[in-house]
């Protein structure tokens, strides 16, 4: 396998887990989170993803002085590791005032809760040097129809988003599309729907979109296209890559780890539209499997990024004039074959 193959990687804290799901205790021991930064650069990743209490752990109850500090000192950690921060996220999932959504809750006072924490996030960003804020619109969304005003929810983060443009006009904000999980139906569900959010906003070019193929999956669509539909618009910031078995919980499994096709055309694309090129990361949301033992484990991500590059390979190494050909014959049997060959390596 080549590894001068020009791609970036990154990862953020929470792929290096302690195991959990919601049907038994934790299998690994806590990891602490200072200690993963020096993990990075062996495992092949020099870029970090943060939620904002990743970076400042606490920073509810902080001024804004003791969280910027500290803010500074993990940049400096960074750096003294050979690491850069690819975004900064809010958190709008875990506090009490979060538990109806953030930005589309239904109280008002919890969702001036919401603006607050997003303005804390981009500035701990700023003092990070980032200018990526992520937003994962968790819990915006509703476990039935009638909870919210569906209409007004989308002003609301729409709202939000060009408030978020105002109140720092160098950052761009990159919306990571998802369908349900924790809501029955989420808001903004697809790349489609951020696209859209993203022309009708103030400043269209500094919104993007971050796709996770899982998420893809789960809206019952395929991730390549879906990524193709945000490279045709300039408008895919970052990806999360990952995969999923069918429409059940969100599984963050390894890169290719349930369907290797996907995961090639998924490849295709992106090496196709010289994704990477400006310096985009390859971003892996990968959770190691439960049942794996040992503290920590990190094998799922070293596994997934290799993974990534032999289809980087696999990609380069299609003979494109073939594929042509059977294009232009609509011969799609003999495609499909001489894909699947490939993928096999055989003859
Ligand atoms: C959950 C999401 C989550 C985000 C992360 C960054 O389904 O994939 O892991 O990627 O919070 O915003
Ligand atoms: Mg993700």
């Amino acid at each position: 396998m080549s590894d001068s193959i020009p791609y970036r990687f990154s990862f953020g804290p929470w792929n290096i887990s302690e195991g959990a799901d919601p049907f038994g205790p934790e299998v690994r021991p806590a990891f602490p989170h200072e200690e993963k930064f020096a993990l990075y650069r062996p495992l092949g990743f020099e870029g970090v993803q943060f939620h904002d209490d990743d970076v400042v752990p606490g920073l509810d109850g902080m001024t804004p002085a003791q969280m910027l500090s500290r803010a500074g000192e993990v940049k400096t950690m960074l750096g003294n590791h050979g690491l850069v921060p690819e975004f900064v996220a809010p958190r709008l999932w875990f506090a009490d005032q979060t538990v109806d959504g953030a930005y589309t809750s239904n109280s008002e006072s919890d969702r001036k809760y919401a603006w607050e924490r997003t303005q804390k996030c981009i500035d701990i960003a700023r003092a990070l040097g980032c200018k990526a804020i992520v937003l994962w619109l968790s819990r915006e969304g509703s476990y039935i129809r009638e909870a919210k005003d569906a209409r007004l929810a989308y002003e609301r983060i729409l709202g939000t988003i060009n408030a978020m443009l105002e109140y720092d006009r160098e950052i761009e904000i990159w919306i990571e599309p998802k369908p349900n999980e924790p809501t029955d139906q989420a808001y903004v569900p697809t790349i489609g729907h951020t696209v859209a959010l993203a022309y009708a906003s103030k400043d269209h070019r500094r919104v993007k979109g971050l796709i996770e193929s899982a998420h893809a999956l789960l809206a019952g669509l395929d991730p390549s296209d879906e990524m193709a539909f945000a490279l045709a618009h300039d408008k895919l910031a970052s990806v999360h890559l990952n995969d999923q078995n069918g429409l059940k919980y969100d599984q963050d499994k390894n890169f290719g780890g349930a369907n290797l096709r996907a995961a090639f055309n998924q490849v295709r694309v992106l090496e196709e539209a010289g994704y990477g090129r400006r310096g985009e990361f390859i971003g892996l949301d990968v959770k190691a499997m439960r049942t794996q033992k040992g503290s920590p484990v990190t094998v799922h991500l070293r596994n997934s990024r290799e993974i990534f590059l032999h289809l980087v390979e696999k990609y380069r190494a299609l003979d494109g004039e073939l594929v042509r050909q059977y294009r232009e014959a609509r011969d799609y049997e003999a495609l499909e074959c001489y894909i699947l060959k490939h993928l096999l390596g055989v003859k």
